[in-house]
């Protein structure tokens, strides 16, 4: 087809945006180029990597627990700050209780968020109950802060009848509609484009609502993170993207990771708004979040939060990081720097909370997790029959043949399984 041949009119294109007028009248020697908005120079020069380099860590509160600039103390009332330091505090004996049972042979797999409840507790507390979540698996704590309650996550690491996923996950898989937490996934980063495209409907509806995506600083290596911060900065979406940087990725740390200065350096190369904050400290997580939530929503922008942290405990279940760290190093950041030490710190400093509190608030915790994975364990399986159900609104035939094929082998040879354990 030749440039003057009109397109036959269901392929014509729809006008959506009004054309952009530009001046081309200038003799001046100005660039025109419609992709940038940069003056020439007449000296070759590179631009050095480490231009944008050393990007701050923004903290609210030194290790001790004291808050640095009184500017910046977020004004938390005790009672929100008791529940800040009870997540945090509860999680971890969660995460203690369900390792140990992976270690037993009771749950299949378990991955533990050690030193990292400051990162989730301070930016779901900035959020909206409405906003909508999208993890990557190692963000626990943002769902118990919303309340999700012990016999849930057991629930779902037990694959038990009482598990909305009806067993049909591995364990950390979590996800509850009514708590807006998107279901997670495990190949890594999907849940970065998908968190955006949810951002850009919030954007179309005006629901005053926003997205927050978690993902650690491995996963950003993944292609969808490009596409997806490329995609909210220029559909302009109302989202925060969150990253974890624990310092590694299963094994890779992040000087194999990546060269640049870490994961906020990109964001000026997508044109988002991006800040590093102290991931162990709860309360600079949290003013970060919550200006960075205001600003999403009024002016209808992605913002980048990278938290500094780290992992403490192994990959997963399946990992032994021995292999590739010193214990010195774990030791640093499990006794110098954890973020709900420095939590404590500052309670007791305040006279919010004392050691006789601490003793009974851990045996009280304790005694609540022990409860809920008792009940967890003796509780049944789900019938074998919802292997089939939830994928299609209506079953298609090849999987109601798998169905009735299953059925027929049960009946049949039975006896080999432990049936007992499931429902009918
Ligand atoms: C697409 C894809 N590639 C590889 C994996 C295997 N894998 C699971 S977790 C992980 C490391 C991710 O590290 P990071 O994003 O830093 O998160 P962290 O585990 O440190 O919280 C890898 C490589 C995967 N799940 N999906
Ligand atoms: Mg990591």
């Amino acid at each position: 087809m030749s440039e003057g041949d009109a397109l036959p009119p269901h392929l014509c294109p729809v006008p959506q945006r009004v054309l952009r007028q530009q001046q081309f009248t200038s003799l001046e020697e100005k660039p025109q180029f419609p992709g940038a908005s940069a003056d020439f120079v007449d000296k070759l020069d590179f631009i050095q990597p480490n231009v944008i380099s050393g990007i701050p860590i923004y903290r609210v509160m030194d290790r001790q627990g004291q808050i640095i600039n009184p500017d910046e103390d977020p004004q938390l009332s005790q009672e929100q700050v008791l529940k800040f330091y009870k997540t945090m505090t509860l999680l971890n004996t969660m995460d203690r209780i369900l390792y140990e049972s992976q270690r037993q042979g009771r749950i299949s797999f378990y991955m533990t968020n050690y030193g990292e409840e400051g990162t989730h507790v301070g930016s779901a507390a900035a959020l909206d109950d409405t906003d909508l979540v999208f993890g990557q698996y190692r963000e626990a704590g943002v769902l118990m802060y919303r309340g999700y309650p012990l016999d849930l996550f057991m629930a779902q690491c037990y694959g038990n009848a009482s598990d909305t996923g009806k067993g049909r996950q591995m364990p950390v898989h979590y996800g509850c509609r009514d708590r807006h937490f998107v279901t997670i996934s495990s190949p890594l980063a999907t849940q970065i484009p998908q968190a955006v495209g949810a951002a850009y409907a919030f954007k179309r509806d005006n629901a005053s609502r926003a997205v927050i995506c978690y993902f650690g600083e491995g996963a950003a290596s993944e292609g969808d993170a490009h596409a997806g911060f490329n995609f909210a900065a220029t559909l302009e979406c109302p989202i925060l993207f969150f990253c974890r940087n624990n310092g590694y990725a299963i094994s890779t740390p992040t000087s194999e990771q990546y060269r640049g200065d870490g994961i906020a350096a990109r964001g000026p190369g997508y044109g988002i708004m991006s800040i590093r904050v102290d991931g162990n400290d709860v309360f600079a997580v949290y003013n970060a979040t919550r200006e960075a939530r205001r600003r999403a929503i009024a002016e209808n922008q992605p913002f980048l939060i990278e938290a500094m942290t780290y992992r403490i405990g192994h990959h997963s279940t399946s990992d032994d990081s021995s292999a590739y760290r010193s214990v010195d190093e774990v030791n640093y950041w499990d006794k110098q720097d954890h973020p709900i030490s420095r939590l404590r710190h500052h309670m007791l400093g305040r006279g919010w909370w004392d050691e006789e509190q601490e003793k009974s608030w851990r045996k009280k915790s304790r005694k609540r997790v022990m409860e809920a994975f008792e009940q967890a364990e003796r509780k049944l399986k789900p019938s074998p029959q919802h292997l089939f159900s939830d994928v299609y609104c209506e079953m298609p035939p090849q999987l109601q043949k798998q169905q009735e094929a299953l059925a027929r082998h049960l009946r049949l040879y039975g006896e080999h399984y432990p049936l007992e354990h499931f429902e009918k």
